[in-house]
């Protein structure tokens, strides 16, 4: 299974730091919608869910957390532990994030506005999808 993890370039100054994102140049996809999860509760998995067409880059700007990306065939975990790293996680991929860190910020660029008719929430439904559409 290839991992997509995009490395952003922060411009840093003896200010600090800071990190752009364009679309066509640092994000792959038109970005229709961002938002972003707080305050996750010790011990918390979210997701468990794949996507019939929605397109994602997962960014921690804030702690860490991990990310299990399923292909239906491969499984592997990603750490996100850099607020300039983006993890590019495509359609067809079933997604978990866990070990969300107290102080965790996960912010998501989406390709789409939400549509709960893009969500394929059982896993038996999901390994369907992927063995019809490869
Ligand atoms: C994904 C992973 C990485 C909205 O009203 N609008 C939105 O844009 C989103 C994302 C969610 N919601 C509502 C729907 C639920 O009532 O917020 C609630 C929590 O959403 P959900 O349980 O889907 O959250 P996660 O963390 O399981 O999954 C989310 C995204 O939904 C999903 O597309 O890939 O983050």
């Amino acid at each position: 299974m290839q991992v997509i993890k995009y490395v952003f370039q922060p411009h840093g100054d003896e200010r600090g730091q800071l990190v752009a994102l364009e679309e066509g140049k640092d994000i792959p996809f038109k970005i229709k919608r961002v938002y972003y999860m707080y305050d996750t509760a010790k011990g918390v998995t979210r997701g468990y869910h794949a996507h019939k067409s929605l397109e994602q880059i997962l960014i921690c700007i804030h702690g860490s957390c991990k990310i299990r990306l399923d292909n239906g065939y491969e499984k592997k975990v990603v750490p996100l532990e850099k607020p300039y790293e983006g993890l590019y996680v495509a359609n067809n991929m079933w997604r978990e994030m866990f070990d969300f860190s107290s102080d965790a910020v996960l912010m998501v660029l989406a390709s789409e506005l939400y549509d709960e008719n893009d969500y394929i929430r059982n896993y038996d439904e999901f390994l369907q999808f992927v063995k019809e559409n490869r």
